[in-house]
């Protein structure tokens, strides 16, 4: 057990793409579980190994609603979306921030649980918002890409001070 820092934007770290998991082991379970612990600590929905430091392409979710349980990404891939829809969106590393972006209202995924069984999955709303926020961490991206270069400068300024303020906690 154990929550793990999180960085915060515009650590270069979080600009990193993550390789695939090949080895589901003892060590990589409990990397989950501490992928777990940092999430409801925080507490948020979702959680890629991006935002900790590590480059494995594994990320958790538990958004609640339709589908409760807790969720383990291991080398998700998106396999059909439809219906864009603009949203209001957060992520833990950008703290203090929530802006409005498009994502797809529902999107059909397939990823490999902590053992490596392959499973597939149609996500509706906030999971499917989910599952594109993570995937994306997984690639380096972030929600505020898509906003403009100034508001994204804005923000970049006010994270930078609430660290130095808070001494990055
Ligand atoms: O906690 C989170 N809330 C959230 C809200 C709307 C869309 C995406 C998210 S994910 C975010 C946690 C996070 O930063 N995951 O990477
Ligand atoms: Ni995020």
């Amino acid at each position: 057990m154990a929550v793990l820092e999180i960085l915060t934007f515009p650590d270069p770290r979080l600009r990193r793409t993550t390789t695939p998991v090949t080895e589901f082991n003892a060590e990589l379970s409990s990397f989950i579980d501490d992928m777990f612990d940092t999430m409801y600590d925080a507490p948020g929905v979702g959680l890629a190994a991006t935002q900790v430091g590590d480059t494995r392409r594994v990320a958790v979710m538990d958004c609640g609603g339709d589908a409760p349980d807790p969720i383990v990404m291991c080398n998700p891939e998106i396999l059909w979306q439809r219906e864009p829809v603009d949203v209001d969106e957060g992520c833990l590393s950008v703290p203090g921030h929530t802006d409005q972006v498009v994502r797809y209202k529902t999107v059909g995924f397939r990823a490999q649980d902590r053992n490596g069984a392959w499973y597939e999955c149609e996500a509706h709303d906030l999971l499917a918002q989910c599952v594109q926020h993570e995937l994306a961490h997984l690639y380096g991206g972030l929600y505020i890409d898509q906003l403009s270069h100034l508001k994204r400068k804005r923000i970049r300024k006010r994270v930078e001070k609430t660290d130095r303020t808070d001494g990055g906690a």
